[in-house]
């Protein structure tokens, strides 16, 4: 028997098929054995590959035709069904039409989003605002211009995902204190810069490859490290309560001289020591520093007139910090049962 006469012959089963089916259950399993990505007819269409290629198209709109005509049949059938059926309920009172509609569950904010809205409230009462900067940047922005030159080894502690030779994603926000200055110089300027970071980086129970951050950056004419430990201060007491007790440490970042380190006491024993803060007491929560004078230069401020201070935040290890979330990867993991607590 030929091909063309085999496909005939399907249809014709096929539709008698059809016309037996009585039940929505016989309707839709006929349709799975027909149209479906196993069914019948679809499977027909492995079969052109054995017939001789004059007669190819031909029969690839053969099964075509029969396709759309047995789904017309089908879908008028199962709507008939379906409207019988609802008649039927109807007429039998099983619809309650005065029965309470199903409730829609309004959903809420991501962790991540209320804690960013909760950073930018707090800034925005020291007069910070928020400034947007792009999450895929030139290398130039991430490294060359905050004084991080291809030889440094800062830039082992930074790999990223690169886009082409010159692009990356960015490793941290500090790319946007550039773009900042470069538009804002030559007046005084103070923002904060929030943004997704990416890091080749090992995932753990604390590191993500993308996270957020969000930087502070403030340049004026006499700015000092006592404006910056100030403003980390009445960060830390609105942000994790005014009980908390900050610690400041000397550290080392090449875009900022000199460079420090914050922390704040361990919320979970209060600074006796426990496994959260290594039993140091102290939990560290950003980097921060005078903008170094290169920096400056690169934005468009001279130094010798101008200082400033930055600093940069994580966003999920403060909300970590501030909630009790034991796993980073709770965050974007999508679980229902974690986000509905928040
Ligand atoms: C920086 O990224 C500096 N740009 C911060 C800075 C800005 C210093 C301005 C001085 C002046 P660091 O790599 O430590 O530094 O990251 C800052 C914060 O980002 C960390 O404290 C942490 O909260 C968060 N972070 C870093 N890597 C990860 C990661 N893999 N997963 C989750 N959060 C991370």
């Amino acid at each position: 028997m030929s091909l063309f006469d085999e496909l005939e012959q399907i249809r014709t089963a096929a539709l008698q098929a059809l016309d037996e089916a009585a039940t929505r259950e016989e309707l839709e399993a006929w349709e799975k054995r027909t149209l479906g990505r196993k069914g019948a007819v679809t499977l027909q269409t492995r079969s052109i590959g054995k017939l001789p290629p004059e007669e190819r198209p031909a029969f690839g709109q053969r099964i075509n035709v029969i396709k759309q005509e047995l789904e017309a049949i089908y879908t008028t059938r199962a709507q008939a069904m379906r409207h019988a059926e609802l008649t039927r309920e109807l007429a039998g009172g099983a619809v309650d039409v005065t029965l309470p509609g199903r409730p829609v569950t309004p959903g809420h904010l991501h962790l991540t989003t209320q804690t960013l809205r909760q950073l930018y409230d707090i800034f925005a009462r020291m007069g910070f605002e928020v400034y947007e900067s792009p999450d895929v940047e030139l290398e130039t922005y991430n490294f060359d211009l905050l004084n991080i030159p291809a030889y440094h080894p800062a830039r082992d502690m930074w790999d990223t995902f690169w886009v082409d030779d010159q692009r990356l994603l960015r490793t941290h926000t500090s790319p946007g204190q550039i773009r900042a200055m470069r538009e804002r110089a030559p007046e005084p300027l103070r923002v904060i810069l929030p943004g997704k970071c990416y890091r080749y980086e090992q995932i753990t129970a604390r590191s993500e490859h993308q996270f957020y951050q969000i930087e502070g950056l403030a340049v004026g004419r006499n700015i000092t490290m006592t404006d910056l430990i100030g403003t980390l201060r009445q960060f830390t007491s609105l942000f994790y309560g005014a009980e908390r007790q900050t610690r400041v440490r000397s550290s080392y970042f090449p875009f900022t001289e000199p460079s420090i380190e914050v922390d704040i006491d361990c919320i979970l024993c209060g600074g006796k020591g426990c496994p959260v803060c290594k039993y140091t007491g102290w939990l560290e929560i950003c980097g921060a520093g005078m903008v170094h004078p290169v920096v400056l230069e690169n934005g468009g401020y001279d130094p010798a007139a101008w200082s400033g201070f930055a600093f940069g935040l994580g966003v999920e290890r403060p909300a970590m910090m501030k909630y009790h979330v034991k796993d980073i990867r709770y965050f974007y993991g999508n679980d229902l049962r974690f986000l509905r607590q928040f």
